[in-house]
Parts: structure tokens; C-alpha cells; sequence
């Protein structure tokens, strides 16, 4: 997948292109990156990138022309891509949503700054707004950092592990299950006794109940749009039943 990077702090994403999982996915050519100064697209002798918002206000208003320079070059080179501004105004992002966008051939992602982007560009060179979640920062490039992130990280051949997606909290509706490396023993707390023995079946079925117990404890409102499997009913009522004898006794 080709990620398209606009704006106006370019230097931000040197040190995320440069580490870990988006270096290792750039260097195995599972993903490539351009990183768009919106600047570059901004005339005159200042490269004005902002201005004063019609009706008056406080703060600035990110310019339409530098804006509609920059995603008409990332069009140019990927015009099957479709354009995402990253905005508190957005469709939630989501591991659902991450997959939704990794059936694309690229991604342009327009992080705004200031007060945000004018009204124009939002509504005739955007093709999706999304959010990272229920606050408002500085710049966009946080929110196209995860985006892409999260992303790659679907990207067939991205991570390690063949399966290691498959396994993660959420592509099957359910937190992770803990976990554990050695010292056997620390600060007095010791692992525990299943997973030392060796027990593959009953080691799965641990993790499998440590998965939807903490579910149920931390994040009950996953189970809701959820069905449950047979066995995961099972272990739910011997649960519930555990609970009822502290109760009643
Ligand atoms: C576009 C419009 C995204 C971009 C307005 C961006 C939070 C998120 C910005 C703004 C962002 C998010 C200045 C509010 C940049 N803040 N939650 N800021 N603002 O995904």
C-alpha cells in the first residue's frame, strides 16, 4: 500500500517512517511513503499556508489553494487512493475501519493545523474525515500516523508472525488474553501453573477464557455486538456460577 502523507510539519513523520514495523514494511516493499509539504504548494514570497477566517474569530484557517495543490499531487501519482482528512469531525477510527482501508491501493491523508481546513477543501477534495477518538490536537499528523499505523500493520506480510493479526485483541471481538515471560517467579508473583505445564489444549483454553473474562470486566459493551460461541457461554454460566456461590453463601 502507498501512504501519502500532506503537511505542514513534515520533519514529524522522519522518526515514524524510520523505526520499527513502517520501517521494516518500507524496507520488504509490503508499503512506501511520500510525504507532502503542503508549504511546497503555497505561492508567494511567503508561502503563506494560513489565513484570517471570514466572519472574524480567533486563531487561523489552513488555506484551500496550498491544500488543493498538495492532494491534486498525491492524485496524480495514486488517483485510485482516496483522500482522508483527519479530523475530530471524523467517522471513529477502528481496527473495523483499519481493515476497511487496507483493500485500497493507497491512502492520502490531509492533516490539518490552526483552526482546521477550509470548508471547501473538506467538502470537494476529501473523500473520507476521520477521527482517532473524542479530543482535539494540534495537527492532524498524530491521527495520520495511527491511521497508518494501524493500517500497515493489516497488510499481509507486514507483521512477523503469519497469524500474529489474527491473534490480536479485537480481530476476533475480544480483548487479549495476559501475558507472561520469564522470571517464573516475580516480586513474589508467580506465572501461572497452566502455562508451564506443557498442555497446549489446556493453555489455549486458559487463554481463550483469560480473553473473555477480562472482556467482560474491562470492555463489556465489545460483548454486546458480539455472538457468543457455545463454549464461551459455557464458560460465562461456569463463571456466573462461581459468582452466585460468593453471593449466597
Ligand atoms: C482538521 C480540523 C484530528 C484537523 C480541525 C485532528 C484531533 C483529531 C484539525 C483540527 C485534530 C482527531 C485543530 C481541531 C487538527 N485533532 N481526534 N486537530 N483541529 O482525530
Amino acid at each position: 500500500m502507498n501512504f501519502f502523507a500532506l503537511t505542514l510539519f513534515p520533519e514529524l513523520f522522519d522518526a515514524f517512517w524510520a523505526h520499527g514495523i513502517i520501517r521494516q514494511a518500507l524496507l520488504k516493499k509490503k508499503i512506501t511513503q511520500s510525504t507532502l509539504n503542503i508549504r511546497d504548494f503555497a505561492k508567494g514570497r511567503h508561502r503563506t499556508a494560513d489565513d484570517k477566517p471570514y466572519g472574524g474569530g480567533c486563531g487561523m484557517v489552513m488555506k484551500p489553494e496550498p491544500l488543493a495543490g498538495a492532494i491534486r499531487a498525491a492524485k496524480k501519482m495514486a488517483p485510485d487512493s482516496p483522500t482522508i482528512l483527519l479530523t475530530p469531525q471524523g467517522r471513529l477510527f477502528t481496527q473495523r475501519l483499519a481493515r476497511e482501508l487496507s483493500v485500497y491501493d493507497g491512502l492520502i491523508l490531509v492533516c490539518g493545523r490552526y483552526e482546521g481546513v477550509d470548508e471547501r477543501i473538506r467538502t470537494d477534495l476529501t473523500d473520507h474525515e476521520v477521527s482517532i477518538g473524542d479530543y482535539i490536537l494540534t495537527g492532524g499528523e498524530l491521527p495520520a500516523m495511527i491511521v497508518i499505523e494501524a493500517v500497515a500493520r493489516t497488510l499481509p506480510g507486514v507483521l512477523g508472525g503469519s497469524d500474529s493479526t489474527a491473534k490480536d485483541s479485537f480481530s476476533d471481538g475480544l480483548l487479549e488474553h495476559a501475558h507472561y515471560t520469564r522470571p517464573e517467579v516475580f516480586e513474589g508473583e508467580a506465572v501461572p501453573e497452566v502455562l508451564l505445564s506443557g498442555h497446549h489444549k489446556e493453555i489455549e483454553k486458559w487463554r481463550q477464557e483469560t480473553s473473555l473474562i477480562r472482556t467482560f470486566l474491562k470492555r463489556p459493551d465489545l460483548l454486546k455486538d458480539r455472538p457468543l460461541s457455545t463454549l464461551e457461554r459455557q464458560m460465562l454460566k461456569k463463571w456466573r456460577s462461581e459468582i452466585d456461590k460468593i453471593i449466597y453463601a
